[in-house]
């Protein structure tokens, strides 16, 4: 195989989620989080890229563009509006946009829950209540026997790691907590839901059923510092290895790293002198970090399937963007040579979107969104990237 190509079958994808481009999404707990003063939310999300409108044409602009799969979430609060009740409108819906994606030969690979919930479970505990994990079920349930015979993948839940860190622990999330009982409560909860919602979509149909987990290549600073080794063991058993004992065996599950964290001997430290730091994110400019935890994953995993669900740069200058997948590709070529199985890479994301609290400020999208007018106009970079997805591998 030539140094820069893919394996044949290698899945090209970007990725989206409702909350970030539908618009108009108000039953739900970012909703009502955007609009708490006492939030650290930038702006509301609004009418985000309109994308519940929109659908079609940005379907019909990645498959232009050389994608093989559109990787995008279901919103709960619509299709579920009250516990319970479900809108067949919303379910409509929903199938429409994966009938779009396939009248396009675009595999769609669906998310059930894309980190926001809907207000009428977060009013009653949300995922500390202890049906969360049923009612959930039951929502996967009804959403496979509508867009089961549609569907290409199912993502269970995405980054349960962070609703779980961010929400309940660092308190910037909803429902803004600060509890490490409950972190760690909700984190079991987010596991036996995705348990359950594997079992309630393979009771529907036979689809590829899996999780999505934010993962981060922790670094001891030096290598060798025993309690700097140790902070980064801590922060992997917190925030990824409860996970990826829980995806043993599964179909696949989704990798979604953007850059790396540092430990030195008395905890974490901040970015390398000389290193990017990534525009509103924080983290550093670190495309490594992709190969390292696809490594991670697959060793602690036992070898579950992998698909890169997400990876990307929210930068203004586009030529950066293009240098960090790159350079995040040629690692995932070198997994893939040492044996690793790696289905697909996912782009996040296709539209510069809603970006939770930092609102509307960082610019990850490969099309650029303007504001005023929802008019796409896709980057240098999306263009790049297509041709790899069409050609398979990436041209020197
Ligand atoms: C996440 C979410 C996405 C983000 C993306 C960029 O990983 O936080 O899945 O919704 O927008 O990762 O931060």
């Amino acid at each position: 195989m030539p140094e820069s190509q893919f394996p044949e079958g290698f899945r090209w994808g970007v990725a989206t989620a409702a909350h970030q481009v539908e618009g108009g999404n108000t039953n739900n707990d970012w909703w009502a989080w955007e609009h708490d003063p006492e939030s650290p939310c930038a702006e509301s999300s609004g009418d985000a890229c309109d994308q519940w409108n929109r659908y079609r044409s940005d379907i019909e602009m990645l498959a232009a563009l050389g994608f093989d799969n559109y990787r995008f979430s279901v919103e709960w609060s619509r299709i579920e509006p009250a516990d319970g009740e479900f809108s067949k409108s919303a379910l409509d819906h929903y199938r429409s946009v994966c009938a779009t994606c396939l009248e396009h030969g675009i595999e769609p690979v669906v998310t059930y829950h894309h980190f926001t919930t809907p207000l009428w479970l977060t009013q009653r505990g949300g995922w500390l209540s202890d049906d969360a994990p049923e009612v959930f079920a039951r929502f996967c349930e009804r959403v496979t026997q509508a867009l089961g015979d549609l569907t290409g993948r199912v993502c269970t839940i995405n980054e349960p790691n962070v609703v779980a860190f961010v929400g309940y622990m660092l308190g910037l999330f909803p429902p803004g907590h600060s509890d490490m009982d409950e972190c760690l409560r909700v984190q079991q909860a987010f596991i036996e839901a995705h348990r359950r919602a594997v079992d309630a979509v393979k009771s529907v149909a036979d689809l590829p059923v899996g999780l999505t987990l934010a993962m981060s290549d922790y670094q001891a600073v030096p290598a060798d510092d025993p309690q700097a080794i140790n902070s980064c063991n801590e922060a992997r058993r917190l925030m990824e290895d409860p996970f990826l004992e829980a995806v043993k065996g599964d179909d696949f599950m989704g990798v979604q790293t953007y850059s790396r964290m540092r430990f030195g001997p008395a905890g974490l430290i901040g970015p390398e002198e000389g290193v990017e730091v990534v525009e509103y994110m924080g983290y550093e400019f670190w495309p490594d970090s992709l190969e390292a935890t696809i490594r991670r994953a697959w060793d602690v995993s036992d070898g579950v399937p992998l698909i890169v669900t997400e990876n990307g740069l929210s930068h203004t200058d586009d030529r950066r963007r293009i240098e960090y997948v790159e350079q995040a590709l040629q690692g995932v070529l070198r997994c893939i040579a040492d044996g690793i199985d790696v289905g697909g890479y996912t782009y996040w994301s296709l539209l510069d979107n809603f970006e939770w609290a930092f609102g509307y400020g960082p610019r990850f999208g490969l099309v650029a969104v303007d504001r005023s007018t929802q008019q796409r106009t896709p980057k240098a970079s999306a263009r790049w990237l297509g041709d790899i997805a069409r050609t398979n591998a990436i041209r020197a």
